[in-house]
C-alpha cells in the first residue's frame, strides 16, 4: 500500500484511483497516476486482455485509418523509436500486438484486473470515495475515477424483428469472435456501409459463395493505397520521432500532416482535378486536406464529392449498382470518411450484390434470411451487422454512474451529454472521463487526444493533492457555456448536414440528436485546455 491509500469506515483499503479500460487511454493513465505520481491505482476491464476497441474489434479487414507512425504513443520518443510498424495502415493483429508490447514494457498488466465488467460506479459523498462494481461482485472504492471506455465499444445491433428465429449465425462487427468466422461456401449478409463496412466486404467476398450488402446510405470512400513499409521509411520514423511528435500535437486533427491552404474555390477547375487526382492516387485521409475550404463551404465540398462519385462510376461496371454506390446524399467527410482497400472494385465481382435498404428497408429477419419491405426475401448462412455503435455516450451510460445524491449520468444526459470540456460533469465530484463527448475525440487520431486528456487528468490530480484539495468538480454554469461552444463549433463546419451521423447519434433510434465531439480542432482545445489548468483550473470547483 502506498501512503497515499485509506482505508474506508468498513474496513477495506481506498484506492486512490479506478481506471476503467485497457486500451490506449485507458493503460496510459494508469501508468501515469501510479508511476507519475505514485498513487495506488487498479485497472478494470471487460475484455481478457489490452487493447480496448482493437481486443473487441477484429472483423475481417480491421485496420485503423490513421497511419501507422501516427498510431501509436508519443508521450516518450523512446518507444516510438523502440516499435517498428511493418505497414502503412497498422491492422487489428498488429496493433493489439504494439499494445501487448507496452503494456509489458510499462509492467501495467499486474494492475488490471481483465474480464471484469463495471456494472455500477457511486459517488459517497459523505466518504468521498468513488464505490464502483463489478459483474464478478466486486465492490472497491476509489478517490478518483477515471473512464477511459472509448468512443466505440457499445455495439448497435438494429433491433430488426425476428433475429432470434434466425437458423443461420449472424456476428457484429464489435464483437468479433476471436476464433474467427469461416465464411468458405457461405451465403453471407452484410448491413452496413461505415468505415467498418467498407473494410470487411473486400475481404468477406473472397471467400463467401455470395456476399449481399444491404446499403442504407451510399458512403464516400478514398483509396487507402496500404502498403508494407520500406526500411527507408521506417528509418526516417525513427531519426524524426520527435518532428513527427510535435506536427501531430501541433495539428486540427492530431495528423502528422497538414491541411492545405488552398481553398478549392479559387483553384482553377483543371488545376483541382488535377490535385484531387494526386490525393486520391496517394490515398487515405489525407484527401480531405487537399482544400482548406472542404469542410467549411458547400460549394467547395461538392468539388471533392463530385470526384469521388466520378472515380465510383468508373470503377463500378454495372451501372445500375454504380449509380447506388454513388447517390451519396451528405458532404464528403461531413461523416467519418472511409478508406478502403478495393471496396468499389468488390461491387465487380461475381459474388457480390448490393441491396438499397433506404427505398426497400429490411422488414424482419426470418428463420432463413431477411426479408425486405417489398416481400423480396433473401437466403442466408451467415448475417454480419457492420451496424457500429452507440457512440460516445453508450459506453459511458452502460456504466450505470451515480453522483451526489444519488443522481444518475443518464438523467443529467437525457436531452444528450453536457459537460465540461468533455472531461467532468457537475454533481460528480473526481470523475473524469477520457475522450468524453464535448472533446476532440473521434475528430481526432485518438492516440493524440487520448494523451492530452491523460495528461490533464493527472495534472489535475496532482494538483489537488499538492494542495490538499479532495474533490475537482464542475458547476452547471460551465456545462452550459461548454455545451453552447460545441454546438458553435460544430455549427460553423458542415459536419452536422449529415443528418444520420453517428455523430449525431443519429444512427441509434430515441437517441438524443446532439453534436457530440468537439469540432474546434485538437490543436486550439489543447490550448484552451493548458489556460484552464494555468487559470488555477478555472471552470472547475476545487474544494479542501
Ligand atoms: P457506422 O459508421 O455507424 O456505420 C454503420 C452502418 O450501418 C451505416 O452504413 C448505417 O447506415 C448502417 N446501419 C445501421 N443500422 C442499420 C439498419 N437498421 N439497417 C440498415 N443499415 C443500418 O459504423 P462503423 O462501424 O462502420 O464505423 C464506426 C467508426 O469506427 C468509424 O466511423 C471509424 O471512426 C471507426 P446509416 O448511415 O445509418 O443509414
Amino acid at each position: 500500500m502506498t501512503e497515499h491509500a485509506r482505508t474506508s469506515v468498513s474496513g477495506t483499503e481506498v484506492l486512490d484511483a479506478i481506471v476503467i479500460g485497457a486500451g490506449f487511454a485507458g493503460m496510459y493513465q494508469l501508468y501515469r497516476l501510479r508511476d507519475g505520481l505514485g498513487l495506488k491505482v487498479q485497472g478494470l476491464e471487460a475484455g481478457g486482455g489490452v487493447g480496448g476497441t482493437w481486443y473487441w474489434n477484429r472483423y475481417p479487414g480491421a485496420r485503423c485509418d490513421t497511419e501507422s507512425h501516427a498510431y501509436w504513443y508519443t508521450f516518450t520518443t523512446d518507444l516510438m523509436k523502440e516499435w517498428q510498424w511493418s505497414e502503412r495502415y497498422p491492422g487489428h493483429v498488429e496493433i493489439v500486438r504494439y499494445l501487448n508490447f507496452v503494456a509489458d514494457k510499462l509492467d501495467i498488466k499486474r494492475c488490471f484486473r481483465f474480464n471484469t465488467r463495471v456494472v455500477g460506479a457511486t459517488y459517497d459523498a459523505a466518504a468521498n470515495v468513488w464505490r464502483v462494481r463489478t459483474d464478478n461482485g466486486d465492490e472497491l472504492s476509489a478517490t478518483y475515477l477515471v473512464t477511459a471506455v472509448g468512443c466505440l465499444s457499445t455495439a448497435n445491433v438494429p433491433k430488426i424483428p425476428g433475429l432470434e428465429s434466425f437458423k443461420g449465425k449472424w456476428f457484429h462487427t464489435g464483437q468479433w469472435p476471436h476464433e474467427g468466422v469461416d465464411f468458405t461456401g457461405k451465403r453471407v449478409a452484410q448491413i452496413g456501409t461505415g468505415s467498418t463496412g467498407i473494410q470487411s466486404a473486400p475481404v468477406i467476398a473472397e471467400t463467401a459463395a455470395h456476399l449481399t450488402v444491404f446499403q442504407r446510405t451510399a458512403n464516400y470512400s478514398v483509396p487507402a493505397s496500404n502498403a508494407p513499409l520500406s526500411d527507408s521509411f521506417r528509418e526516417y520514423v525513427k531519426n524524426n520521432a520527435e518532428l513527427i511528435r510535435q506536427n501531430m500535437r501541433a495539428s486540427a486533427n492530431g495528423q502528422p500532416f497538414f491541411n492545405s491552404d488552398r481553398l478549392a474555390l479559387e483553384t482553377p477547375e483543371e488545376d483541382r482535378q488535377a490535385l484531387y487526382e494526386v490525393a486520391w492516387r496517394r490515398g487515405g485521409l489525407q484527401f480531405r486536406g487537399t482544400f482548406q475550404d472542404l469542410l467549411a463551404n458547400k460549394a467547395a465540398n461538392d468539388t471533392a464529392a463530385e470526384f469521388i462519385k466520378n472515380k465510383i462510376r468508373a470503377i463500378v461496371k454495372d451501372p445500375k449498382t454504380a449509380e447506388l454506390l454513388a447517390d451519396i446524399d451528405h458532404p464528403y467527410a461531413a461523416k467519418r470518411p472511409p478508406i478502403d482497400s478495393g471496396y468499389f472494385e468488390t461491387f465487380n465481382r461475381d459474388n457480390v450484390s448490393l441491396v438499397d435498404v433506404r427505398n426497400n428497408p429490411i422488414e424482419a429477419i426470418t428463420p432463413d434470411g431477411i426479408r425486405l419491405r417489398d416481400g423480396t426475401e433473401h437466403k442466408l448462412d451467415i448475417i454480419v451487422f457492420a451496424t457500429g455503435f452507440d457512440a460516445m455516450t453508450g459506453p459511458l451510460l452502460r456504466l450505470n454512474i451515480r453522483g451526489r445524491d444519488g443522481l444518475e449520468l443518464a438523467k443529467v444526459w437525457e436531452g444528450g451529454p453536457r459537460n465540461y470540456l468533455g472531461l467532468q460533469v457537475a454533481g460528480f465530484p473526481n470523475l473524469f472521463t477520457v475522450t468524453g463527448p464535448g472533446s476532440p475525440s473521434v475528430l481526432c487520431n485518438m492516440p493524440v487526444c487520448i494523451e492530452q486528456h491523460v495528461e490533464f487528468i493527472a495534472d489535475a490530480i496532482a494538483h489537488m493533492r499538492k494542495n490538499g484539495l479532495k474533490t475537482m468538480e464542475t458547476t452547471e454554469a460551465e456545462m452550459e457555456k461548454w455545451v453552447a461552444e460545441v454546438n458553435r463549433a460544430a455549427n460553423a463546419t458542415l459536419l452536422p448536414q449529415a443528418t444520420h451521423s453517428w455523430y449525431l447519434g443519429a444512427n441509434v433510434p430515441g437517441k438524443p440528436r446532439v453534436f457530440m465531439p468537439y469540432a474546434g480542432g485538437m490543436q486550439n482545445y489543447r490550448k484552451i485546455c493548458e489556460n484552464v489548468a494555468a487559470n488555477n483550473y478555472q471552470g472547475f470547483v476545487l474544494s479542501a
